[in-house]
């Protein structure tokens, strides 16, 4: 394993914009994060390890199990200790992601209220859809129905609300099995809270009740606040349907005035693509010697783009420092979440404005503007300008913009997917049960400047199209994806000959764009809709998940909600658990007798491929399927 984590500084071995860009920030003498890497190495072992608590000040305590240092002040031991730090780890992904889909439940009810111009409703009929799946009346002035399907899900974030309104999406043995495990979620904002509650010195103190308490935060996450984050964001701003864009640091233009939008939630970038093709602000940009405005995005918001309206991707997670080391990045506009601090002192070095956008995500030494549902189109005109006043600073002789556009296809919605199939899952049920298509993987998640970048993400992907398992792409996996080909029709040369053909048949990639972070809730639902349709829960379903490059909190909460609803899970980097061999071994096996499925934790990609192919022919035999 130990290869793995080495940090690489040779850039040589990166894919070949990485490499040179890194290359070109040393020559320029910026430090990026496998510098900073490089310095923090060796890690804590403790922390590494969960075995170091800082919860309160009769510590810092350091576990030693087997030792005589075997407990905290306090008298917590290992298992305890490791079981606190989790649940925290994974309460703060929940929250999160549920604090992003608030964001667009609150400008739901804005659009309700009449008191926002700046947004609309673009999806009525999905609106509409969502007010009668919860009961509510769906006919009508579609303000009254955006007012009361946003109360509904506020009273979801609430203590007394009446249920998770998408619980109703749960198969029947799935919820009754969670209500049988107290694992049913509460309350959207409920769960993550009551987790720092419990972990506070002198609460709960059963490692596994707090394991199985980690498991309801991350529920409420899935099937509260990331669903809804999803389904609003679709009604805001439309439905995806399928559609062709590029991706990489070639997307960049040398000529535009290049905006990039970062962070998570389409309530800003949207904004920001709205302005950048107003004709009074492009006549700015033509008067500055620019031949347009040119957007494109970063991790997750730039995932929202790239399926709603094809907006290019320029890159992921551990790109976002390189984009700027191009030296043609003129602002980078963001909003909040996986930001690393230090992009300020990077657009410090060139001429790029950092601008930030949310009173919940402040960056010392950024522009910042406050962002709200009744200024937003305002603000968002004046970030363009300011870019393309920066856009006259730019030093030609500093840009390198090292590689060409990729082409990739996106949009794959659930609406769009089932769509595509006549409206019903029957086509794809059948696909599954001929073997046409084996099963199925969500792979997921980040970068970590650990692992060699996109490598983990690309290669098990094609270990499993290979094998004929169809691959759903979401967050920052998806710009590897697309580098590799595996986003486009033709990427069906890269898979097996029954998932080639049906690629082929249908013109799709063997590797589905499926979102941002926060959709991740399409998979859930298009699991449930799966299971449903064939009568079993879905633990029974040939599908699993993997992370293959994880680094964040909400990636935890994404596995762990994802295990909990019964889809096993693969992990590239464990985490934080190994110091306790009990909470290690029901992480990767105890689990299964639980919630019907698991955690498997292997750096080798190809080797992790095999174990996730493994699991799928497991499951399609015991549905009385062929391998
Ligand atoms: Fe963040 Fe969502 Fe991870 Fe990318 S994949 S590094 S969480 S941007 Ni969500
Ligand atoms: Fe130490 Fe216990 Fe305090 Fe943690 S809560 S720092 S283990 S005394």
């Amino acid at each position: 394993m130990d290869e793995f984590f080495k940090p690489a500084l040779d850039c040589s071995m990166w894919p070949e914009e990485t490499g040179c860009l890194i290359d070109k920030a040393r020559s320029e003498g910026l430090a990026l994060a496998w510098d900073r890497l490089a310095k923090q190495t060796p890690q804590c072992n403790f922390c590494e390890m969960g075995l170091s608590c800082a919860k309160c000040v009769m510590g810092p305590c350091r576990i030693i199990p087997g030792l005589d240092r075997n407990q905290g002040v306090c008298g917590a031991d290992a298992d305890l200790t490791v079981a606190r730090n989790f649940g925290r780890f994974v309460a703060g992904g929940s929250a999160a992601h549920s604090d992003h889909g608030r964001d667009l439940v609150e400008v739901l009810y804005e659009i309700g209220c009449g008191s926002t111009s700046a947004y609309s409703i673009r999806d009525e009929a999905k609106l509409r859809r969502l007010a009668e799946e919860f009961g509510l009346k769906k006919d009508g002035d579609i303000k009254q129905v955006a007012k009361t399907v946003a109360e509904r899900l506020f009273a979801d974030y609430s203590t007394h609300g009446p249920g998770l309104a998408f619980l109703g999406r749960v198969p029947k043995a799935r919820r009754e099995l969670w209500d049988k495990l107290s694992l049913t979620p509460r309350g959207i904002d409920r769960e993550p809270v009551e987790m720092l509650h419990r972990t506070h010195m002198g609460v709960d103190c059963d490692p596994v009740s707090l394991c199985l308490h980690a498991a309801r935060t991350s529920l409420s996450d899935g099937w509260g606040g990331s669903m809804a984050g999803t389904e609003i964001s679709d009604v805001i701003f439309g439905t995806p349907t399928p559609g062709k864009t590029k991706v990489n640091l070639g997307v960049l233009k040398k000529d535009m005035v290049n905006i990039l939008v970062h962070g998570h939630s389409p309530v800003v970038s949207e904004m920001i693509l709205a302005a950048a093709s107003d004709p009074a602000i492009l006549a700015e940009a033509t008067k500055a010697g620019a031949s347009g405005v040119n957007i494109a995005g970063l991790c997750c918001t730039g995932n929202e783009l790239l399926m709603r309206r094809s907006i290019p991707l320029a890159g992921n997670h551990m790109m976002t420092e390189l984009t700027i080391v191009t030296g043609a990045v003129e602002t980078i506009v963001a909003d909040y979440q996986c930001i690393m601090p230090s992009l300020v002192n990077i657009s410090q070095c060139y001429h790029t404005k950092f601008v930030t956008t949310s009173d919940k995500a402040h960056f010392p030494g950024a522009d910042t503007y406050h962002f709200t549902p009744h200024n937003a189109g305002e603000l968002a005109k004046q970030v363009v300008l300011k870019a393309i006043e920066a856009f006259k600073k730019r030093d030609p002789s500093r840009v390198n913009i090292p590689v060409e556009p990729v082409e990739v296809m996106s949009g794959f919605s659930n609406e769009a997917i089932l769509g595509a199939l006549g409206g019903t899952p029957t086509p794809l049920i059948e696909a599954i049960k001929a073997g046409t298509v084996r099963g199925a993987v969500g792979v997921v998640g980040c970068n970590n400047p650990k692992l060699k970048q996109d490598e983990q993400h690309v290669t098990l992907t094609r270990e499993l199209i290979k094998k004929d398992i169809l691959v759903l792409v979401t967050g920052c996996a998806t710009s590897a994806m697309g580098k590799a080909g595996l986003l486009v029709p033709e990427g069906a040369s890269q898979a097996g000959s029954n998932l080639a053909g049906l690629c082929r048949t249908l013109g799709i990639p063997p590797v589905l764009h499926v979102g941002s972070c926060v959709d991740n809730s399409r998979i859930l639902q298009l699991c449930a809709v799966l299971a449903d349709a064939i009568g079993v829960d879905i633990s029974a379903l040939p599908v699993a998940a993997s992370a293959p490059e994880w680094y964040s909190e909400k990636a935890a909460a994404i596995g762990l909600y994802a295990v909990a609803s019964g889809i096993t899970t693969h992990l590239g980097l464990p985490p934080m658990i190994l110091g306790s061999p009990a909470i290690t071994s029901l992480a990767v096996s105890g689990l299964n007798d639980v919630v019907g499925a698991a955690f498997i934790v292997e750096p080798d990609p190809v080797k992790a491929g095999k174990l996730l192919d493994g699991h799928i022919s497991r499951k399609r035999l015991a549905l009385g399927l062929s391998a």
